[in-house]
């Protein structure tokens, strides 16, 4: 999931809600527990001096409950997530609120934006009214938790299994089998389906925490954490898809053929839309898990890292095993299998932590790899998405994850680093300018890191074997790369594009699911196989719905991380084609880096772009300029078909709405 950054969102939500008209303290803030007395005669500077050192002292046991609720799943954990949480939206109510003393004052520069971050950028503006502050955090709690334990059962007695979402993954990543495809698919969605009325809960809360701040609804006081005008920023995300789009609608024509030709007669859905459960993906946001299928050259370069990582944990175990007795009993064997995957997880993250102190970066504290959850405990439930924590801003650091031996968490495992490496570097800087320039920053940096694993680099490490330079593995490993980069764009748009309707109004309760697939189909081309009406809450079956992580983010670090690679391939001395480039092991990308990393959100993040690339805007030309050769060839490829694809009406008409409710007593 997300870094803990979210949780310095949240408390700057909080404080929005006390941006009002009137300048005397609210009551509620005044009553808040735990609010600090306010010192006479303190001025603006002093204020923000305070109110970091306060925020620091609170971080320990907020984060600690976030963690143990996402590590340790169940009413109790989720108690004490919610009520810390509530008690630091509500002191951060109450620094907003003597911030407001000083509006229209002399100031310096760093307290002006300190106090402006305080009061910008919400993910979950939070209420003024105190009872629904309290609901909204139990709800957060609750649906984060649901979405954490949801296992999808099948069977009766005897015969009865229950997968969660792990195991429904893998299916789809491996089978072929559309039936089982199909069945993995729609039984994670299932899991959704009671999350609807929280959700919608949910919305009717954080839009009254938003009015309260001072916004139209929550979706705008997401928008507004990017230096820029909130009205701007849809319009922004627009031009950077218009750039990309040609090449999205050039990977999915090819696709589509190579799935027609995968499966016969129903390898498309009516339109030219790809079926949902067939991208080797839950959300169809990643497509490198169809490399089977969508492979250019099976002969030319073998990238094949998800086998050679099976291959490391193999080894790995046998050598446990055989020095354990041969005759152990199944507990036993399971028991020393959990501790090969630890081992084997732990290796991974060596692995990349070495890319990154390559560059000059410290290692990692020890605290780093004691503390971390680096593979699912076998004896509870836990949130298995990925997220990097920061739990104290002093260098207590951690990832949290489900790791397996695959391509895709290999590569997460460096995502989730570059939050960590950030974390790390702006650690001496004030607590309120402790976050990325903008989110899209915090989530690009392990990327910019992946883009630099080019097949020389994986073959140095040993993954990969021997690499030949030729046009036909230069369009494989570009293919490589596009399946999971250029196929997450439009994903990574849709998401709030959804969201932002449901904030605005625009989608309501009865047309939440029919909305989800009509972006689905306009954005990505994607469609379910089977009718998905209102009694679906599929929004729902994707973590960040439910744990509230705004998703624009992505499509924008999508965006930035080509700039940033692009960049530091310059710092490096690269002169090549851009694709060649990786710049391990190079010290003068690394010192750039670092120095982007170090400032976190101290200035406008236009002027920290500026100093890593020399322009001050998100530009989606070095997306291009890297994706060139794999343009050129899907454009031969596709010559003599018809590309596109029209949303089939099902998918745009809103479903009817339900039944109303019966009235109920009371
Ligand atoms: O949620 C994540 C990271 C944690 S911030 C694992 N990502 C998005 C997703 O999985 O949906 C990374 C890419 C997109
Ligand atoms: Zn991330």
């Amino acid at each position: 999931m997300t870094h803990r950054h979210a949780l310095l969102a949240l408390a700057v939500a909080a404080s929005l809600t006390l941006v009002g008209c009137n300048r005397a303290p609210s009551p509620d803030a005044a009553s808040q527990p735990g609010a600090a007395a306010v010192p006479e005669g303190e001025t603006a500077d002093q204020l923000i001096t305070r109110v970091n050192a306060e925020l620091k002292a609170m971080m320990p046991e907020l984060t600690a409950s976030q963690w143990l609720s996402s590590t340790y799943i169940n009413d109790d954990s989720q108690l004490l997530a919610a009520k810390y949480n509530e008690r630091y939206l509500a002191q951060l109510n109450s620094w907003i609120e003597q911030a407001r003393r000083f509006e229209g004052q002399q100031m310096s520069a760093d307290t002006a934006r300190a106090i402006n971050l305080l009061k910008l950028g919400a993910s979950m503006p939070p209420p003024r009214n105190p009872e629904h502050l309290a609901e909204l955090t139990r709800i957060a709690s609750k649906m984060e938790g649901t979405y954490g334990a949801g296992q999808y059962c099948t069977g009766e007695g005897e015969a009865r299994r229950c997968r969660q979402l792990g195991a429904l993954e893998d299916v789809l990543r491996t089978s072929r089998d559309y039936d089982a495809q199909l069945d993995a698919w729609q039984g994670w969605h299932s899991i959704a389906q009671p999350m609807r009325g929280d959700y919608t809960r949910f919305v009717e809360l954080v839009n009254e925490g938003a009015r309260d701040l001072g916004f139209a609804d929550a979706g705008e006081a997401w928008r507004s954490g990017y230096d820029m005008p909130p009205a701007e920023l849809a319009a922004e995300t627009d031009r950077l898809w218009g750039q990309v789009k040609p090449l999205y609608e050039q990977l999915h024509c090819y696709t589509r053929a190579r799935m027609d030709a995968r499966y016969p007669g129903r390898g498309t859905v009516d339109g030219g839309l790809l079926p949902a459960h067939l991208m080797g993906n839950m959300w169809q946001q990643d497509w490198g898990n169809l490399w089977d299928v969508l492979q250019p050259y099976p002969n030319a370069g073998d990238l094949d890292i998800t086998g050679a990582l099976e291959k490391n944990y193999q080894v790995l175990l046998n050598e446990r095993m055989v020095k354990e007795n041969a005759l152990i009993d199944s507990d036993r064997r399971a028991e020393v299998a959990h501790a090969a995957q630890l081992d084997n997880a732990k290796r991974m993250n060596e692995r990349a932590q070495d890319f990154y102190v390559s560059l000059g970066m410290p290692t990692l504290p020890e605290s780093y790899w004691t503390k971390s959850q680096f593979i699912k405990p076998r004896d509870r439930d836990v949130v298995c998405h990925a997220s990097a924590w920061d739990m104290n801003m002093a260098g207590d650091v951690r990832t949290k994850m489900c790791t397996k031996p695959n391509e895709e968490d290999f590569t997460t495992i460096y995502h989730e680093l570059g939050h960590v490496y950030y974390y790390l570097a702006y650690n001496g800087r004030p607590p309120l300018f402790q976050n990325g320039a903008h989110d899209g920053f915090h989530e690009a940096i392990g990327d910019t890191i992946v883009l630099a694993m080019t097949p020389q680099y994986l073959q140095s490490i040993g993954l990969v074997g021997e690499q030949t330079q030729s046009q036909e593995s230069l369009v494989n490993s570009q293919m490589r790369m596009a399946l999971a980069k250029v196929a997450f764009m439009p994903f990574g748009l849709m998401i709030d594009r959804w969201r932002w309707g449901v904030f605005d109004g625009s989608i309501t309760p009865q047309t939440y699911n029919s909305a989800w697939w009509s972006l689905k189909a306009q954005y990505q081309g994607v469609a379910p196989a089977t009718a998905r009406g209102e009694e679906f809450f599929d929004a729902g079956a994707k973590y960040h719905v439910p744990g509230n992580t705004p998703y624009t983010r992505y499509f924008l670090s999508h965006v930035l991380q080509f700039q940033f690679y692009k960049a530091l391939c310059d710092a490096s001395g690269h002169t090549g084609p851009l694709y060649e480039c990786s710049f391990y092991g190079n010290k003068a990308a690394g010192e750039k880096f670092w120095a982007m990393l170090e400032k976190g959100n101290s200035q406008p993040w236009q002027q920290t772009l500026k100093e890593l690339t020399g322009g001050e805007q998100m530009d989606a030309a070095p997306v291009l300029e890297y994706f060139a050769p794999l343009q050129a060839w899907l454009t031969e490829q596709n010559e003599g078909r018809s590309c596109g694809w029209t949303a089939p009406a099902t998918a745009q008409s809103p479903a009817p709405a339900p039944a109303p409710a019966a009235p109920t007593g009371g």
